[in-house]
């Protein structure tokens, strides 16, 4: 049974994460950076464990310390949230060695889709539809010449090691390929200390649409539809949705029926995501994330469950809540994430919060740490908030989303809240029609 939950994490997620603990009757300990002493969670939790300076490498990514503040505690289980050692695999198994339960999913999962050739491996041998391309690494030239002509130009150069768009190339035509590929290999190398790399045909104006998955470790999973993350700006989710504009209710309940039974083979344990890439009415696997995400609130709203508490619940062997003809997709829920950025220049803007008011009311969520006199740390994610809507449809939740953005008041910082206020207002995003490359290109756009 678990008792006691050490949350080594930060923000709004470690809210998140205390909430759901407390609400199931389970006392929470906060780790934190002499940075952090006055965070909403490390306020709210039983006990807080200073774990080291500002850094996180020093802090929020240091593993003895973060034992240490475990075994001090008697905790029973960590959870890690989003980013820092989520998707460690060797955390995951120093976990475990301490007889800590680990509320993640299996180290060994965690290490085969780190590594994005193994990742897309394995995937293609559970049955779900990849990019064409290389089927492993790219070794020589000649392969590589090989590989790019076999998928058609233009294609794509990742490296294994990477994700989240780092070290990637694309290459238009044969004569580019060879300089790409070098580029890429000691772009990786410098980044991931691995100049391992794949190619894949490039995809030119793709939707990212993604799969919400859950596994019990036990041979039973169940996949709670998608998010449509297209509307990023440099690798970074700007506004996220649950339903997909663009899915049928027969495509997801295809698609989500394939990726739940691929991670029933695999024994799959806890909440992950299967990325895909959406062109032409056809997903191409492309990455899986093995860790709750930062969106997973547009989710909730829209299967009635709460991610964390089915994350706990399977973490200490009792299984998932529901069956998957017991998950019923209803309305329809939007995140914008809101950043302490200039929301013209992205420039980062931390600092002291004077006047703080969040919206409320009817279907409105509202995930931060915020509060009036808090002053928001230099040293991490600028991301200080997530507004989460929820309507009976797009349209209504659209409307409902201008409503709560309207309320919200954050004094003191630049945030990119008047950023989500234009955007919604655009006439291609309230019909729904938008890709990958769309907001970047209406950033650019003078009469916005
Ligand atoms: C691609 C692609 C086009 N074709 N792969 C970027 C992040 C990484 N997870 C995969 N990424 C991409 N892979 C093929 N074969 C375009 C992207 C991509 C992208 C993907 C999702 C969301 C935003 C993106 C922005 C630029 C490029």
């Amino acid at each position: 049974m678990i008792r006691k939950v050490l949350i080594a994490n930060r923000g709004e997620i470690a809210l998140r994460i205390h909430r759901a603990c407390h609400e199931m009757g389970i006392k929470t300990v906060a780790v934190h950076s002499t940075a952090d002493s006055d965070a909403m969670h490390v306020r709210l939790a039983d006990e807080a464990i200073c774990i080291g300076p500002p850094p996180a490498a020093e802090s929020y990514l240091n593993i003895p310390n973060i034992i240490s503040a475990a075994e001090i505690s008697h905790a029973d289980a960590i959870h890690p949230g989003y980013g820092f050692l989520s998707e460690n695999a060797r955390f995951a198994e120093i976990v475990e060695s301490h007889g800590i339960v680990w509320i993640g999913p299996k180290p060994e999962h965690i290490r085969v889709m780190g590594d994005k050739i193994e990742a897309k491996r394995t995937a293609a041998k559970l049955g779900l539809p990849l990019v064409p391309g290389s089927d492993g690494p790219v070794e020589g030239f000649a392969e590589a010449r090989d590989v790019a002509a076999a998928a058609g130009y233009p294609v794509i150069v990742k490296a294994a090691s990477g994700g989240g768009g780092r070290g990637m190339k694309v290459v238009r035509s044969e004569d580019e390929l060879e300089a790409q590929v070098s580029q890429a290999r000691s772009e990786a190398k410098n980044a991931f200390g691995d100049d391992t790399v794949y190619i894949e045909k490039y995809l030119g104006d793709p939707r990212h649409i993604e799969f919400q998955v859950f596994g019990d470790g036990n041979g039973k999973a169940v996949h709670l539809g998608e998010r449509d993350c297209s509307l990023q700006r440099r690798h970074q989710k700007v506004l996220e949705e649950a339903p997909s504009p663009v899915i049928a209710p027969a495509e997801r309940d295809r698609m989500g029926g394939i990726v739940a039974r691929a991670m029933a083979d695999m024994g799959y344990r806890g909440a992950g995501t299967i990325e895909f890439l959406y062109e032409n009415g056809e997903f191409y696997f492309i990455e899986m994330n093995t860790r709750l995400q930062v969106e997973h609130p547009v989710t909730e709203y829209i299967t009635g469950l709460d991610l964390v508490r089915e994350q706990i619940r399977v973490a200490s062997g009792e299984g998932l809540s529901c069956s998957q003809e017991q998950v019923a997709f209803r309305g329809h829920a939007i995140e914008c994430r809101i950043n302490a950025e200039d929301p013209q220049t992205f420039a980062p803007s931390p600092g002291l919060v004077k006047n703080y008011v969040a919206p409320g009311g009817m279907h409105v969520r509202v995930d931060s740490g915020l509060y009036g006199g808090y002053r928001v740390p230099p040293y991490y994610d600028s991301m200080i908030a997530k507004l989460i809507v929820y309507g009976s449809n797009r349209e209504r939740c659209i409307m409902r989303l201008r409503r709560a953005l309207e309320e919200f008041v954050v004094d003191g910082l630049k945030t990119t809240i008047p950023l989500h206020q234009k955007l919604i207002e655009d006439p291609e995003f309230q019909r729904g029609e938008y890709t990958i490359k769309w907001l970047e290109e209406w950033l650019g756009r003078d009469d916005k």
